[in-house]
């Protein structure tokens, strides 16, 4: 097969990393988009940083996107970005409509006009589920988002449907379940649990503050998610798949095994209740149904709850040390 070339949006982060990694080993060329910073963020990238060709864009500039996708002149598009930090976006509500919902908007267009052959993935999320009534959730279950960062991406996953049958267009949505691992960002729950223990096993800190416990959220292994993203735009036609384990835990059952993990008996006592970071309408419960994704992609994840969480927390452990050894 001759080398096909990626655009990924987004490429810095978690998925965006992995993802690149996965494609730098297919013998993709591979373009990220990236927004400037002040303080350049590539950490992720760094074993792949001389396969990737970064393109200075931004989600909430038509005129970047243009250009990028002209220069990229992309065979797969990967619009991986978004203010994607549910708690934020309820502080700025508009900036993540603009970025999480219009800004996959602006890519389809800057795709429809400049490279209308290439297949996109647009990462939608099971936050667009929100207020669930079925479980577990599929490709069939109806949206009731309970954020303004659900609501911006039930908007982009309609566009990119809306795509696909107005232009003929190869857009596939992926509606992917919480997807963890060591490159997730310190705000989401998991890593600041993982995080808070490996400092609290390390005596560097006392306390774990967190909101609500008894949510419960359907945790699958990053890494495998993204194999997941390729595999949708290698199928024959588009489509839109939920990427799920079919399995869902508390957060308070990620509390404990992470505790276990580290070594520590006496974990429950350590964790503090702080309302701040409660919601003002909250997802209760997620859990996804993961079954056309392996019937119709032979997609199954393997990473178990238990495993994830070692990972993370062996990960914490080992930066921290290397850290103080500094
Ligand atoms: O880790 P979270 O912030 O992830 P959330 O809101 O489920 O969203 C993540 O997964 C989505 C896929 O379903 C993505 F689309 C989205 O971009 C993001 O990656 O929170 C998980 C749960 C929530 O119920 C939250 O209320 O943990 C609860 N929680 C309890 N204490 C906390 C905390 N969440 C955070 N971030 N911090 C806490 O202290």
């Amino acid at each position: 097969m001759p080398n096909r070339t990626a655009l990924i949006t987004g490429i810095t982060g978690q998925d965006g990393s992995y993802l690149a990694e996965l494609l730098a080993q297919k013998g993709y060329r591979i373009f990220g988009l990236v927004r400037r910073l002040s303080t350049p963020n590539m950490s992720h990238l760094a074993a792949v940083r001389d396969s990737v060709e970064i393109l200075d864009g931004d989600l909430m500039d038509q005129g970047s996107l243009n250009q990028a996708v002209r220069q990229a002149a992309p065979d797969e598009v990967y619009n991986l970005a978004a203010q994607s930090f549910v708690a934020t976006s309820f502080a700025q509500p508009l900036l993540t409509g603009e970025v999480t919902g219009l800004g996959a908007l602006r890519l389809l267009e800057a795709v429809r006009l400049h490279a209308p052959q290439a297949r996109v993935y647009q990462a939608s999320s099971s936050e667009m589920f929100g207020h669930v009534r079925t479980e577990p959730q599929d490709e069939s279950t109806a949206f009731h988002p309970r954020s303004p960062y659900g609501v911006a991406k039930v908007y982009a996953y309609w566009a990119s449907v809306n795509y696909r049958e107005a232009y003929s267009m190869f857009v596939s949505n992926g509606i992917l379940f919480n997807h963890e691992s060591p490159r997730r960002g310190m705000e989401f729950v998991t890593r600041k649990i993982t995080d808070t223990v490996a400092r609290i096993a390390l005596g560097q800190a006392k306390t774990l503050t967190l909101g609500n416990l008894d949510a419960k959220r359907d945790w699958g292994y990053a890494p495998e998610y993204v194999e997941f993203m390729w595999r949708i735009l290698q199928h024959r036609t588009p489509d839109d798949f939920v990427g799920a384990t079919g399995e869902s835990h508390t957060v308070r059952e990620f509390v404990e095994v992470a505790f276990r993990c580290a070594g520590i008996d006496d974990g429950s006592k350590r964790v503090v209740s702080d309302a701040r970071f409660q919601r003002p309408s909250e997802v209760f419960n997620l859990r996804g149904n993961p079954a056309k994704a392996a019937r119709e992609l032979h997609w199954t994840p393997s990473t178990k709850f238990e495993q994830i969480v070692r990972i993370m927390v062996d990960a914490d452990l080992a930066r921290l040390r290397a850290q103080g050894r500094r």
